[in-house]
Formats: C-alpha cells, structure tokens, sequence
C-alpha cells in the first residue's frame, strides 16, 4: 500500500518525539559528529573530536618543484585561485575543490561519513586531481598522514603494505594502517591501489614510511617531518612500513588521478568501500540540495540559480570551517596590574606588565567552534561564534547548541570566558606572540546569548523552527534539561561581566540614572578597544576611568534580556525579578546617560577633566547604532527616527555598497589601521537589515520608513558581497565603503558568510507586486 506523502507526515507528527529519534542520548546523537574536516587551518585536515586521538593531513605538490612548497596549512602565498567546500554538511560530509595555480593542478577532495546502520563510525574520502592545460604529463606528489597525539598513552598505530609483482616491478597494493584507541575502539585505514584514471597503464606509485617521533618533533609539524624523512632516503623515499606514532603514505602519479582512504570502525558491521563512499556522496549532495531550496533559497530580487549557487557555496564553507581543538592556553592570572588602575596613564602600566607577563598554562581545554578565516585566524573567537551561529541554528539546530555548550564549558568559575582560543602549540605558531596571552578581566560581546534565546523561542514554538528532527528542540524535556545545564554558565557569565566591565556612573552625576548600570570595556589602550570587537573604533581619548560605553551597556541588555526569558522558563520567581528589574534599568539608563539630544546620538561618555561635567563623546559611526542592534529600540520608540537618519544619510554612514563604520565627518576616518574606521562590515549590516526587518513587520509611526530602507540596504550588501565574490571567487573580512570591493582577509567565511541569511530574507517590496506586508495592505 502506498501512503500519500502528506498523511505519512501527519502520522509521524503525531508520534510521541522520543520514537521518531533513533536514540536521543547524547552519545549517540553526537556520533554523527564525531569525524570531521576539523583541522580547518589545513586545507584538508581530518580528525576525531576525541582529545589526544588521531590526527591526519594531505600535502602535495609538483614532483619537480622545490619540496618547500608543498602544500599544507592554508596560505595566502600559496596563490590557490580558489580553494573551499562546494558542498558541505557538518554531520555527512561534502566536496572541496582547490585551484592551485603554481602546481597547475585541479584537486578535488570529497569526504563522507556514517552514522546510522550497518556503517555507523566509518568515513572516507577521495583524493582527485587534473591537470590543467598546461600541465599534462606532469608528476604529483601526494602525501596524506596518519598519526597519533602524544597524549595517548594505551593507542596502537601500525602500517602494512602488502605488495605485488617481483623485482623492479613490485609495487604496493594495499596500505593498511592499524590503530587501536580508548576512545574510538579498534579501526583500519584501507588505501587501496589507485587505478588508472587515464589508460596510460600508470596507476601511481605508493610508499609508506612509518616513523616514531619524539616528543619534541611534534606530529602537527608534519611537514617538516616529512621532509626531514625524504631528505635522508637521498630525496627517494623508501617503502618502511611498520609501527609508529607518525605515518606517511606518499603517492606519486602522472597526469590526473584519483585514490580513496577508507576508514573502517570495527563497531560497523560492514567495512567502508568506494562503492558506499559515491553512494553516499550522492546522497549528501542530493539532502544538501533539498534541504537548502527548503530553508536558504534566495528571496526575490536574487531568485535565481547563480545566487543559490552563491548561497551554497557560502554556506558550505562557514561549515567547513569547524574545528575541534583541545591543548592548554596561555592565561595571565596575576589580576594585580591588569586591574590596576590607580594611576593617571592607567593603561601604560597594563601595557608595560603585559610585555612581561608571565602567563600561566591552563590545560586543557576543548573546543568546538567554526573559525572566521581558515588563512588568518583558523581558531575560535567569542562574539565572531554567536554570528556564525545564527546561520547554523537554522541548518541544523542542534549543531548550533553543541557549539554553545562547547563554548561555555570553558567559562571559568568567576564566570569569564577567553575572548579568543589559541590552544595548543600548533594554533599558537601563528600567532604574534603579544596576542597569545588572555587575561581574564578581559570580556568580548556576548553574541551566543542571542543562539540561546532564538533557541528558546523555537522550543517553545514562537519562532518558525524547520530543521531536521533536533534533540533539543523537539522534545521539551531534552529542551529544559539543555537551559538547566547552560543556565547556572550564563548567569555567572553575566554576573561576571557586571562586576568585572562596571562603570563610574556615579561621577557623571546625571538625573534620573539608575547608579548600578554603566559600563568601560577595561583592557583599553588609546586608540584601541580589542575587548569591544571593534577594535580601533574611536572612542575617548586619551583613556579615562570615567568613560560609559554604549555598546557595552547594549550588550548587558542582550544578556538581561536573555536571562529574563531563560528565568521563566526555570520558574525561578527571583531571578525572573532581579533580570526583568535589571534589564529596565539599562533600557533607562540609555537614555540617561547615552542619548546626546544635542548630536541626536546615542553616544560612549566620559567626565571632562576641564569641568568635571558628564561629556559625550559622538563619531557617527557603528557605536552609536548599538542601542537599535541590540533591539532596544522598538517602533514607537522617540529615537527611532534619529537613528534611521544616521543610517540613511550619505553623508555619514549609508552607501552604494552598505552601511560603514564611520562618517567621513570624522577626524578618524580612514586614520591609522582604518579598520572599523570606515570600512563595512557584514555582521552589522546584517543586525541592521534583521531590525529593520521585525520593524517593517510591525504596526508603527516608521513601518514605511523601516521597510524602504530594509529593501534597499538588503539589495546593496547583497549585491556587494555577491559581485566581490564573482571578480575574487571569495568572500572578505570587510569591503570598501568607496568602491565595495572585497578587502583585507580574504576567504573570511566567518560573519560575512551572514549573506546568505539575506538572501533568503523576504522580499518585502510592494511595488514588484509581492503583497502581504506593510501597512498599505493591512485594511
Ligand atoms: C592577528 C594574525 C597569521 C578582528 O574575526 C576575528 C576578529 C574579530 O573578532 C574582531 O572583531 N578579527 C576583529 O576586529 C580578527 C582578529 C585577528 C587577530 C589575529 C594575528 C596572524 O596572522
């Protein structure tokens, strides 16, 4: 009997959530998570999340060219045209494709998963490479490692090579490597014989070398591993399979090729192949497919297949950029001079005391992040994660939550989270050694509050949730067992923050101001706020301990709000008066001590030392938008108007291109390192266009006002991020406010990745005749 689609849908509905879920313990739910591309400072780099597990890479190169320059870690030097995922989905898999121009060579790498039935544990993936015109007939080199992390202790890593064919013409069918793990149970690594893609009777030509390597050659410098290896076989590495802890399985072909590593668990009661891996492939591609037209399709103007295939490029690649890492951190806990401010340079002595700091070494910590920039910063950053988020909340929700438990499992237990996650002697090579140390006075923008919330209102049907079947989502009880482990986290994170980030309001002597609720970003330098995101944004100079800074103020907003929401939901009758009581005090304290009538801005403050008299401090420029980003300001709201001028006007921060960061009237703009001195940036456009969006839903004096402007700045920063894309093929950390071309990080599938949120934003405009919106259509 066939059940038409729509009643088989009904009936499942109608099942309890628990029978629909194939087990909704923790465990097993992750285990579709287990593996993954999750060194994303490679361009492919595989590993477990299992700390001090296995760890395996790909390198290749020209066989002639200059060993050096084998590929590896991901860099811009390498003048890959094009490199990234064309398709990927966190829990199956999907395809990278790169364009390296110096090795001429085109290589594909695609990558599966399984976590249900018979395969439930095994992965593989699939190495192809062709040639360009130009460079048939050429050699490659190929080298994918298998190695184990130092830390464990009980692990077995073995490699066989079973071999064919006598005398100068033996060869190596099959590599096998062994591993044995607490954690991961006994598997096998298969890497048969890659057959012959060309008819030129060269199927390439296989080696392993097995090595044991000390503690102080560690295995992430497999590289330079490798070539120290090849340099003493006399650039000829010899087949030396065996045990190790560090495996090297080198292929060198002529002309295009293509070989698969099979990763069998033996917990799967079938072993991968290549059959299974395509099928699988095709049928990641096909989900990725169905699911994207059902959640991301561009919304008209952009209803077209070059934006989707824009929007599945984005979005695979903000994905790809998962990571897991674990290792120890450096962290200055001598509160002592970060938190001296006694005397009148506060900031030199800090600044002094951190050239010699002597941070501490906190082991170990875990974390499971997406990245902003697999290039420049392939780690975790705090309010970058809350932005990445708001995208795969909607893909796959409880991924989303998976990461914001990660994140707050390393609030310490004064309630202060690392700003950045440089864990690890790998992630810590890259970077400058003053940037290394975190102090934890120090806060950032507390973005994954928002996840949390959005997360709220979806379990509790207020917002439209349509992902997959979610763990936390579609059961109340996994649902309120998930707030009740975050909740005690959140509140002493933002505990934390208020007594850690607290302001002087009292010496502003201002009516009306409630004392407990002002706030200074502390860790600032002149000309330089890291801690705020916003790092060279202008702000008061030189630094005083009298400043109130609007954006901090907002953020403490988000967090109260937050805070009130999860209380109701706990029924915690106190905590629902103290958070709801909190939140009223900041909204008032807005205005009382952030809104400039005179510059008709909300704007940081500071007390003159000339007449000791509360002063603002006004830039036009993304500061002052913080208290309408952050949803303070609502459609009736008096400063509403004034707002939507400062965004609006050409003269200050509107654009062809977007909103900037900063009105040409300022003396700032475009100075020192102009980066949030002008440039724009697409997590505040998208902050802008989500307000604007809720505002043009709703009933209001500035509905009108609020939807023309969501239209056009929707239809710039589209188009912006989208034309940028089609001349660099890559998206950027920030563009130019002059010309909208893409600039500084390149490859930045961080925030900028928002666009694709945009994109499937509706199109409220009128005149093309889409109605259902506005005012106009209401009676
Ligand atoms: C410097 C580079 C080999 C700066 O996207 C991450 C952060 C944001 O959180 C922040 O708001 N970015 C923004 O102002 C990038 C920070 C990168 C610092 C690393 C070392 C080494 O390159």
């Amino acid at each position: 009997m066939q059940l038409p689609t729509s009643l088989l849908y009904a009936i499942l509905t109608l099942l309890p959530p628990s029978l629909t879920l194939a087990d909704d313990s923790n465990g097993a739910h992750n285990a579709s998570l287990l593996w993954g591309p999750y060194r994303p400072n490679l361009y492919l780099g595989i590993r477990p999340r299992v700390p001090d597990s296995l760890f395996m890479g790909l390198m290749w190169g020209k066989l002639t060219a200059n060993e050096q320059d084998l590929r590896h870690t991901c860099e811009t030097s390498d003048e890959i045209a094009h490199y990234g995922w064309d398709m990927y989905d966190s829990r199956r898999g999907g395809i990278q494709t790169m364009h390296d121009k110096k090795s001429d060579l085109i290589l594909r790498t695609s990558f599966v998963k399984e976590s249900e039935g018979q395969g439930a544990g095994n992965w593989a993936l699939r190495v192809a490479g062709n040639m360009t015109a130009k460079s048939k007939g050429q050699k490659t080199r190929v080298v994918f490692y298998v190695g184990m992390e130092e830390g464990c202790k009980d692990c077995v890593l073995e490699a066989a090579a079973s071999q064919q064919g006598q005398g100068d013409d033996l060869y190596v069918e099959t590599v096998n490597i062994h591993s044995q793990h607490p954690k991961l149970g006994t598997a096998e690594i298969r890497i048969p014989r890659p057959f012959d893609v060309d008819g030129n009777g060269k199927p390439g030509y296989t080696v392993v070398k097995s090595l044991q390597v000390s503690k102080d050659r560690p295995i992430w410098k497999a590289k330079s591993l490798f070539l120290e290896a090849l340099l003493k076989d006399g650039n000829n590495l010899a087949n030396d399979p065996g045990p190790g802890n560090m495996h090297f399985v080198q292929l060198i072909f002529q002309d295009s090729f293509e070989f698969d590593i099979l990763y069998s668990s033996q917990s799967a009661t079938v072993a991968m192949s290549s059959t299974e891996l395509t099928r699988e492939l095709n049928k990641t591609t096909e989900m990725f497919d169905s699911r994207f037209a059902s959640m991301f399709i561009p919304k008209p103007p952009f209803g077209t297949e070059a934006y989707a295939g824009f929007g599945k490029s984005v979005l695979s690649n903000l994905q790809g950029g998962l990571g897991y890492f674990h290792g120890d951190a450096k962290v200055d806990l001598s509160k002592n001079h970060a938190f001296d401010e006694t005397t009148p340079k506060f900031w030199e002595k800090a600044a002094s005391a951190r050239k010699d700091s002597k941070p501490e070494t906190k082991k170990p910590y875990e974390l499971f992040s997406h990245v902003p920039s697999r290039y420049g910063f392939p780690r975790g950053f705090l309010w970058d994660e809350g932005f990445h988020l708001l995208t795969i909340l909607e893909w796959d929700a409880d991924l989303a939550l998976e990461v914001v438990r990660s994140w707050f499992s390393s609030v310490d237990e004064n309630g202060w989270i690392p700003r950045e996650h440089i864990l690890g002697d790998e992630l810590r090579s890259v970077v400058p050694e003053k940037f290394v140390v975190q102090y934890p006075h120090i806060a950032n923008p507390p973005t994954l509050f928002w996840i949390v919330s959005k997360a709220v209102d979806m379990l509790h049907g207020n917002a439209e949730y349509t992902g997959r079947e979610s763990k936390f989502l579609s059961s109340p009880k996994k649902g309120k067992e998930l707030i009740s482990e975050l909740y005690p986290k959140m509140k002493r994170h933002y505990e934390w923050w208020r007594k850690s980030q607290v302001g002087d309001v009292e010496v502003h002597s201002r009516p009306r101001v409630n004392l407990d609720e002002g706030y200074r970003w502390r860790g600032r330098t002149p000309e330089t706020n890291l801690a705020s995101g916003l790092d060279d944004y202008p702000r008061p100079e030189p630094p005083s301990l009298t400043e109130l800074h609007v954006d901090a103020l907002s953020w403490v907003g988000v967090m109260a709000e937050t805070m009130a929401k999860l209380s109701r939901r706990m029924d915690n009758e106190a905590d629902i008066i103290t958070f709801q009581a909190q939140l009223r005090n900041i909204r008032s304290n807005l205005e009382a001590l952030h809104w400039s009538e005179a510059d008709k801005m909300y704007c940081d403050a500071f007390v003159s030392p000339s007449d000791n008299r509360h002063t603002f401090f006004c830039p036009k420029g993304y500061v002052s938008l913080f208290p309408f980003l952050t949803g303070a300001l609502g459609p009736e709201h008096p400063h509403l108007n004034a707002t939507l001028d400062l965004i609006r006007d050409p003269k200050h921060l509107w654009t062809d291109y977007g909103v900037r960061s900063l009105s040409p009237e300022s003396p700032a703009y475009g100075t020192l390192e102009n980066y949030w001195r002008g440039p724009i940036w697409m997590n505040i456009n998208y902050l802008i266009i989500e307000r604007l969006l809720d505002l043009a839903q709703r009933e209001g004096p500035l509905q009108d006002r609020c939807r023309e402007i969501y239209i056009e700045l929707r239809a710039n920063v589209v188009a912006t991020v989208y034309n940028s894309w089609l001349a660099t093929a890559t998206i950027w950390e920030q563009y130019d406010p002059a010309t909208g071309k893409g600039q500084r990080s390149p490859g930045f599938t961080g925030w900028t990745s928002l666009v694709v949120k945009i994109m499937a934003f509706p199109d409220l405009d009128t005149k093309a005749g889409l109605s259902g919106f506005g005012k106009g259509f209401a009676g």
